[in-house]
């Protein structure tokens, strides 16, 4: 077996990936419950927390900020988003290339690809220039796998979320981020239709701790590797407390009532 691609942003073979994307992906919007929180440093800050494994964002806010925490936070550098003011077909506009990404120190990069949009066909070929320039760049490869588009009608449902991960396995992902398909069960076949990749589970926004911590708990049972959260964590009023409970969810599988009260 080839050494993990993916081994730079996970710990002892789990990941907790801090999403900080969402500035293009859903606008300010997303900064209103925390205020703070629309200030880049607060997150890459953050990111230093022990519990993180990696901190995905776009180029612009990596080339301002990462110079800063190089030697503390491993780096996902997302390739392409695109804006909610976008009203089209899902779709995804390639922002970064897989050699620029190397060049600001990224460990691994994260790219979107909407299964099932009318883009799909330029998505997957998007994604081939950016897989295989993270390979000569010995960056690990996160896809992002939103099946989402007309011909969808339940993109939640298990079964797509299942070819959702599939999708990131056949097209050369070592970690496949998916939404959570809202049980263990359910994740458990996505789990097993990624193979050898990992699968993580996506965020939302959950008001309630232990509700939330307990899909992340299923999910690591169900063989998830963890999990990519932003909302879940820079929306709380205290969102270093909610990493500490994630810390021992994850890592040391410690049962989520358990974990609040550390
Ligand atoms: P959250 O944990 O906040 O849901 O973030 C995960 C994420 O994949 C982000 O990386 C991205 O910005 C956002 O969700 C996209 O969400 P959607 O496309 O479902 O609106």
């Amino acid at each position: 077996m080839l050494p993990h691609a993916a081994a730079d942003i996970s710990r002892d073979g789990k990941s907790l990936i801090l999403a900080y994307d969402h500035g293009i992906e859903h606008g300010p919007v997303d900064f209103e419950p925390n205020p703070d929180t629309a200030d880049p440093e607060r997150i890459f800050e953050l990111a230093t927390h022990e519990a993180v494994t990696s901190l995905a964002v776009q180029k612009g806010l990596a080339e301002a900020y990462y110079p800063d925490y190089e030697d503390d936070v491993n780096l996902l550098l997302k390739l392409n988003g695109t804006s909610n003011l976008w009203r089209g077909e899902p779709d995804s506009a390639v922002n970064c290339t897989a050699e620029y990404a190397a060049e600001l120190g990224a460990d691994a990069i994260g790219f979107t690809v909407y299964g099932g949009s009318n883009h799909e066909v330029e998505m997957a070929e998007e994604f081939r220039r950016a897989q295989e320039g993270a390979r000569e760049h010995d960056m690990g490869v996160v896809m992002w796998s939103y099946p989402r588009g007309q011909g969808l009608r339940n993109d939640a449902s298990p079964d797509v979320i299942s070819y959702g991960a599939r999708l990131g396995l056949e097209l050369g992902a070592d970690v496949v981020k998916v939404k959570y398909p809202g049980s263990a069960e359910a994740m458990g076949h996505a789990v097993e239709m990624a193979g050898p990749a990992d699968v993580v589970m996506s965020g939302g926004t959950m008001r309630d701790d232990k509700a939330f911590l307990r899909n992340v708990s299923n999910a690591i049972d169900a063989g998830a590797t963890g999990i990519a959260v932003g909302r879940n964590v820079f929306q709380r009023d205290e969102p270093e407390r909610i990493l500490d409970a994630l810390e021992a969810v994850i890592f040391q599988e410690v049962d989520p009532a358990e974990a609040l009260a550390i």
